[in-house]
């Protein structure tokens, strides 16, 4: 097989490949992307289940650098359906004519830096390339989860995970089984429920989960929003969580138990999940009693919504509600239905999958024809430790991460020159769109800065300092103090995949606060990377 050799190498099409291909390549460099994916997209292309839905307003779930398109080519609804955003994602990419940058059906297998010659020798599926820079934007959902179950083998209907659907599966009048009832689960459950024979959710966990509010995007609505659309993406940008709105530092215990009842009733009827968490109160996720006042509400909505009180109170949650915060279409209304029924694993747990169903501990077996796993993703490091890479010392990132995944910004590790990472461990927990341009904007700024170094004649590696990795490791560290997320399994700490350890996973600090460092980290002229001994600014 050949060796391709160019400037940069970015692996991932889905809108961090992308858009670091746009930059990369505004900076003059030769640029390739290379996806295992047949098609670009990322997490739009594999996650093709019905109900796929981002969660984030359609006006934040994008890049904020096209205005022209946000105008040109409007949405229709508050939210955005998974063949928006892949639409979306391809416009962009013949838009900017990126398409011959990119090299599909092509997996990174490893890859290793070259200290002498300063490169990154990178194998693929399709053969060798070398890179001056290696860019991974392998995303952070995108490494399917599939737990550990007796007999997955055996079933002789047929089994999907929900991140690598078939867009021609008819679910129509079949006999359908689903194991995980989070984000993704509650979507598939809520849109395929009036069309499948008959749906058994098989439920861990009960799960809080508010509405989303989807609905037709007014022509006074989308008025305000191109009339102030630089307005909106500067206070995101400034914002913790970027979803559009001004989180709340208000104490939930502050007022009356009526006004409290008033707000989550109002946030209710507006919908979206992180505004519910963070919009109303500023203490959800680190006061228990804050955090029970909003369960309780929730619990109760579900107790008025679910006709059955069976299945209502196998639907109630009883312990924190501290998971990335869910947003639905109607999930707790599907309960009413005569064909959903629902399967509590903590009275008659999961035996074994045979050849027609599942069969559960007490023996009896539940036949279906098809047998859905919306059970999450090794997040955030599951795509990286998957494969060899090697830095400067001859230790793999996989070495490097063996007491917890780390980082600066999100974006580099230490030993590792030259190498970038796009929504990497310890980035910005927020909408991630905007995390992603921040982040491309910040690996664009610092290769361009080594690339003016290296046309003036000086050598110029950008390798960051471990004390500024380890500074950065503490500050994500103390930033959970006292969060309730801690509290419970997720993928956020990737407590959610047996046999992994706690680890902090993102950067508490919000996007507004990540951007002021990394721009003090660029004024300053990337001396973290340049091996100067810097200290990173603390903020919390
Ligand atoms: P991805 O889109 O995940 O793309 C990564 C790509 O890397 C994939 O195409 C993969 O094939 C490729 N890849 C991985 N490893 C290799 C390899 N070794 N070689 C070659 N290619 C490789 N975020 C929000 O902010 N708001 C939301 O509402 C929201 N909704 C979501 C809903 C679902 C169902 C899921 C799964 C995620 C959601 N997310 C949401 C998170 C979402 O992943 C990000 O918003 C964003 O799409 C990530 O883009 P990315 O380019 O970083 O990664
Ligand atoms: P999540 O949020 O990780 O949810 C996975 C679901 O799968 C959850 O309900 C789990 O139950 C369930 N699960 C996982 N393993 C098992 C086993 N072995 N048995 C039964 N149930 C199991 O993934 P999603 O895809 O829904 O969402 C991930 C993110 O993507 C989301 O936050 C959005 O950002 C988009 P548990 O609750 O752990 O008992």
């Amino acid at each position: 097989m050949s060796i391709t050799t160019i400037d940069a190498l970015v692996v991932g099409a889905g809108f961090g490949g992308i858009y670091q291909a746009y930059t990369l390549r505004e900076l003059g460099l030769t640029v390739m992307v290379i996806d295992t994916a047949p098609a670009v997209g990322g997490t739009w292309y594999w996650n093709r289940y019905p109900g796929a839905m981002s969660d984030t307003e359609s006006y934040l779930y994008r890049y904020s650098w096209d205005t022209k398109d946000l105008r040109e080519s409007p949405w229709t609804h508050h939210y955005l359906r998974q063949p928006e955003i892949l639409a979306y994602l391809n416009r962009m990419v013949d838009k900017h004519q990126l398409r011959k940058t990119l090299q599909l059906n092509t997996t990174m297998l490893g890859a290793s830096w070259n200290d002498e010659a300063q490169v990154w020798h990178v194998e693929t599926t399709k053969g060798a390339v070398t890179a001056g820079y290696l860019i991974t934007a392998l995303g952070l959902l995108s490494k399917p989860n599939y737990p550990d179950i007796p007999g997955i083998d055996n079933f002789e209907g047929l089994l999907t995970h929900t991140a690598s659907w078939n867009p021609n599966l008819d679910l129509s009048g079949k006999r359908v089984g689903i194991i995980g009832n989070g984000s993704t689960g509650t979507q598939v459950m809520t849109a395929v429920a009036p069309i499948v024979g008959e749906l058994i959710s098989f439920q861990r966990h009960p799960q809080y989960s508010v509405p989303a509010g989807n609905r037709p995007v007014s022509p006074e609505y989308r008025k305000w929003v191109n009339e102030n659309y630089d307005d909106i993406w500067d206070q995101a940008f400034k914002s913790a969580t970027a979803f559009g709105f001004v989180e709340s530092t208000r104490p939930t215990m502050s007022v009356s138990s009526e006004e409290r009842e008033r707000i989550f009733q109002e946030l209710w009827d507006r919908g979206n999940g992180f505004h519910f968490m963070f919009g109303g109160f500023g203490d959800i996720t680190t006061s228990e009693e804050a955090n029970e006042e909003a369960a309780k509400f929730i619990r109760r909505k579900i107790g008025q919504i679910v006709k059955d009180p069976e299945t209502a109170k196998k639907l109630q949650p009883s312990d924190l509600y501290a998971r990335r915060p869910l947003c639905d279409s109607g999930y707790y209304n599907i309960f009413n239905r005569d064909n959903v029924k629902l399967v509590d694993l903590r009275e008659n747990a999961i035996e074994s999958i045979v050849a027609d169903g599942i069969q559960m501990a007490d023996g009896s077996v539940h036949a279906l024809d098809v047998l859905i796993f919306a059970t999450g993703f090794d997040a955030i490091d599951g795509n990286y430790i998957r494969m060899s890479i090697t830095g400067k010392k001859g230790a793999s990132l996989k070495e490097h991460w063996e007491d917890g995944c780390t980082s600066f910004l999100g974006v580099a590790v230490s030993g590792f020159p030259n190498f970038f990472t796009v929504l990497g461990p310890q980035g910005p927990f927020c909408n991630n769109p905007p995390a992603i341009e921040s982040q491309v904007d910040f690996i664009s700024a610092a290769i361009g800065d080594a690339e003016a170094k290296r046309r003036v004649g000086t050598k110029a590696v950008l390798d960051l300092s471990e004390d500024t990795e380890r500074e950065w490791g503490q500050l994500c560290d103390r930033l959970t103090d006292g969060s309730l997320f801690k509290r419970t399994e997720s993928w956020i700490f990737g407590t959610n995949i047996a046999g992994k350890k706690q680890a902090t996973k993102f950067y508490f600090g919000g996007l507004g606060k990540w951007r002021e460092t990394a721009q003090e980290v660029i004024q300053s002229g990337f001396r973290q990377f340049y091996r100067c001994a810097p200290a990173v600014v603390e903020r919390s």
